[in-house]
C-alpha cells in the first residue's frame, strides 16, 4: 500500500517486512563496531534519540555544530560500510515512489525508547537537496510529525510502524519534521524500541 503524503512524499506500509531478517543482523554488526551514542546539540542540549551511522559519511553534532564527518568521532574509525542489503532496501523503496538512481552515502540509525522524542527540524546537512531521503520504520510505533516549510507551520501526525518506509523528495524535501514523545510498547524482535534508518546522499 503506497499513502501520498504530499506531492513528492510517501508512505510505502511494510514495504522492508521482507528485508527484516537481513537488516537485522545487520545492525547487530554496526552496532558493534560504532555503537549507540547520545549526542549533544550546538545548544548544549543531549539528545534524547541515540544514534549511529553506517556509509561513506554519518551524522554526528557537537558544541561545535552539525557535519557529516567520514571517521567516528568516538573511535576515529571509519564509519561500518552499508551494508548491502540495506542499500538494496533504499534504492528499492526510491524507485517505487518515483526516484530512480538514488545513490545514498550515508545512513543514520536513530534508536528511540519509550520517552524519547525528536524535536521539530528541517534536514539542512546534506549537500544536494535533489536526492531524497529514506527512511526505514522498525520496532515500536511512533507518531510522526510532517510540518511545512515554517517552523510554525500546523502539523500533520502520521503513525509509523514496524516495516514502513518513507520517501521524502522534490518540493517536500526541506518540511519541518519531528517524532513526538514514544509510547511504552514491546516489540516480538526489538523489544522496548523503535530503530529508524535515514538513508541520505549527503556528500
Ligand atoms: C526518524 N529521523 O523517524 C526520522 C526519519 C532525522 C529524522 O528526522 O533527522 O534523523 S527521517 C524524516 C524526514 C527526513 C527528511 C525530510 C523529512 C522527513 N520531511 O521533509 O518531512 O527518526
Ligand atoms: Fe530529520
Amino acid at each position: 500500500r503506497q499513502q501520498q503524503l504530499a506531492q513528492d512524499a510517501f508512505v510505502l506500509r511494510g514495504f522492508a517486512i521482507p528485508y527484516v531478517p537481513e537488516l537485522l543482523p545487520a545492525l547487530a554488526a554496526i552496532q558493534q563496531a560504532a555503537p549507540f551514542r547520545h549526542l549533544v546539540t550546538p545548544g548544549g542540549l543531549r539528545m534524547s534519540v541515540a544514534l549511529t551511522n553506517c556509509g561513506r559519511l554519518g551524522w554526528t553534532s557537537d558544541r561545535h555544530g552539525y557535519r557529516y564527518t567520514a571517521t567516528d568521532p568516538d573511535s576515529g574509525r571509519p564509519w561500518p560500510a552499508m551494508p548491502a542489503v540495506f542499500l538494496r532496501l533504499a534504492q528499492a523503496a526510491a524507485a517505487q515512489a518515483g526516484f530512480d538512481a538514488f545513490m545514498p552515502d550515508a545512513c543514520l540509525v536513530n534508536r528511540y525508547e519509550p520517552g524519547t522524542k525528536l524535536s521539530l527540524h528541517q534536514d539542512k546537512d546534506e549537500q544536494d537537496y535533489n536526492a531524497p531521503i529514506v527512511s526505514v520504520s522498525l520496532g515500536i510505533p511512533a507518531l510522526f510529525q510532517f510540518g511545512g516549510h515554517a517552523r510554525s507551520d500546523k502539523t500533520e501526525r502520521v503513525p509509523l510502524f514496524h516495516g514502513d518506509v518513507v520517501v521524502w523528495g522534490g518540493v517536500d524535501r526541506l518540511r519541518y519534521h519531528g517524532v513526538l514523545p514514544l509510547k511504552e510498547g514491546q516489540h516480538p524482535l526489538l523489544g522496548r524500541q523503535r530503530i529508524n534508518f535515514t538513508f541520505r546522499k549527503a556528500g
